[in-house]
């Protein structure tokens, strides 16, 4: 995939009004909610554990709005998760880079969710949130890891970064681009 400038864009979208819907799922603690607040406010905010969802209405950095579903990962919200996909146009799944012994039911996660019909050839983001963490598996090892099953009926990138520093985040935003532009030729071809 290549990379899109993405500069002209911003009047693009706002000509046509649209609002790109982008839906963030991962376990418990990947550090989903820490991120939403990250891109708000560009600053680490103390989280508790989401009941439910946050959504805020963001942009990217050359202007380009989207709004960003934050859905809560507890194992007994996970049978709600379908309910949050209908309308998304690009799925973020969290990973926490920290959380080896969990990984195996984070991609089970991933790939339940990635079955559900709103999904179909859905791009997704995956990012390999936590990397400031000493020992953090890299975004390569997290990538070998990956079942390819379901993801292989998507676009799809893989990007480390870290919610509580902020690394990372601004080239996951350009990676959206990429992914973007694979959603708006998938709308205007329907
Ligand atoms: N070290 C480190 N900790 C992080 C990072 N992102 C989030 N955390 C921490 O991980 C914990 C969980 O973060 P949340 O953002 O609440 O996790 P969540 O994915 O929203 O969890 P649920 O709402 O239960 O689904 C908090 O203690 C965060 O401070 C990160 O990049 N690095
Ligand atoms: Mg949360």
């Amino acid at each position: 995939m290549s990379f899109i400038d993405f500069s002209g864009w911003s009047s693009f979208h706002e000509t046509l009004k649209i609002v790109f819907v982008l839906v963030m799922l991962g376990l418990d603690l990947a550090g989903k909610s820490t991120l939403l607040y990250r891109l708000k406010s560009s600053r680490a905010m103390e989280t508790c554990p989401t009941v439910g969802f946050n959504v805020e209405s963001l942009r990217t950095p050359c202007g380009v709005p989207f709004t960003l579903w934050d859905v809560g990962g507890q194992s007994s919200l996970r049978a709600s998760w379908p309910h949050y996909l209908e309308d998304t146009n690009i799925l973020i799944f969290v990973l926490d880079s920290t959380d080896m012994a969990r990984l195996p039911e984070a991609l089970e996660a991933l790939e339940e969710a990635l079955g559900h019909p709103s999904l179909a050839g859905v791009p997704v983001l995956l990012l390999a949130n936590k990397q400031e963490v000493p020992g953090a598996m890299a975004p390569a090892e997290l990538g070998q890891r990956l079942q390819r099953g379901q993801l292989m009926g998507h676009p799809w990138v893989l990007r480390g970064c870290s919610a509580l520093t902020g690394q990372g985040l601004q080239e996951a935003l350009g990676v959206l681009g990429e992914v973007w532009d694979l959603q708006y030729i998938k709308l205007s071809t329907d």
